[in-house]
């Protein structure tokens, strides 16, 4: 039995699902106990998504993919050739070196007491944007014809980048490539799956989010 410990709208934890729905196998959810003794043990780091397998324990989402890869390799989700297979891995590393200034730009937006650097923040996600538009492919999915790993990174983290665009800011849609992508992408039933999941998750946390921020400031 595959484990998956996280909550369905972190970015993180919907790639491994997404590609565990790509390639047709079962992973259980179940929420990560975050801060608890037994949540460090298994990932010292403190972050989700951690997977269990057989009694195995595995945290990073990207290693977990590739783990998922070597366990159950068809359908392929990085391809066949070198070059193919490295592009499926460039698109994820690109988005999560360079694109996670996202994060913090969206949480600024929707929180007045997180100060961030705007100018800084919004330079970082310019230059990793451009290079995500210089790797992406103009035509199919991410990095090839056909769904790759890096679709189960971008996808999720596009669900975020969605949002962003929902605050007005028109930063994503002066990528061409990434334009095309996403406007493409809002038709794969996986993807659909992946970011109504995502919406669910996201939508409770806000809720809970704000009930806690009221019962704070009404004990001030
Ligand atoms: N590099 C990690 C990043 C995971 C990550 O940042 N997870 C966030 C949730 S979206 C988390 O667990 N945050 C909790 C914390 O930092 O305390 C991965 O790819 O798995």
């Amino acid at each position: 039995m595959i484990v998956l410990h996280g909550s369905a709208g972190s970015p993180y934890v919907a790639r491994v699902r997404m590609q565990g729905y790509a390639k047709g196998i079962d992973i259980a959810l179940r929420p990560a106990a975050l801060g608890t003794p037994e949540f460090q043990a298994m990932n010292p780091i403190g972050k989700m998504p951690v997977l269990e397998h057989n009694g195995f324990i595995l945290p990073e989402s990207l290693i977990i993919c590739e783990y998922l890869e070597d366990l159950h390799p068809t359908p392929s989700m990085l391809g066949v050739t070198p070059q193919e297979r490295a592009l499926a891995r460039l698109i994820p590393r690109t988005v999560d070196l360079y694109c996670a200034s996202l994060f913090s730009l969206l949480r600024a937006a929707s929180d007045s007491s997180f100060k961030i650097d705007e100018p800084t923040e919004r330079a970082n996600l310019e230059k990793g944007l451009n290079a995500l538009e210089h790797f992406l492919q103009p035509t199919g999915y991410a990095a090839r014809a056909e769904l790759s790993l890096a679709d189960c990174v971008l996808v999720p983290w596009l669900y975020y980048g969605n949002k962003l665009a929902a605050f007005g800011d028109d930063t994503l849609s002066r990528f061409a490539k990434l334009s095309r992508y996403i406007e493409m992408v809002a038709d794969d039933p996986i993807a659909q799956q992946v970011w109504a999941e995502m919406d669910e998750a996201f939508r409770a946390f806000m809720t809970k989010w704000k009930a806690d921020q009221e019962a704070a400031a009404k004990k001030d």
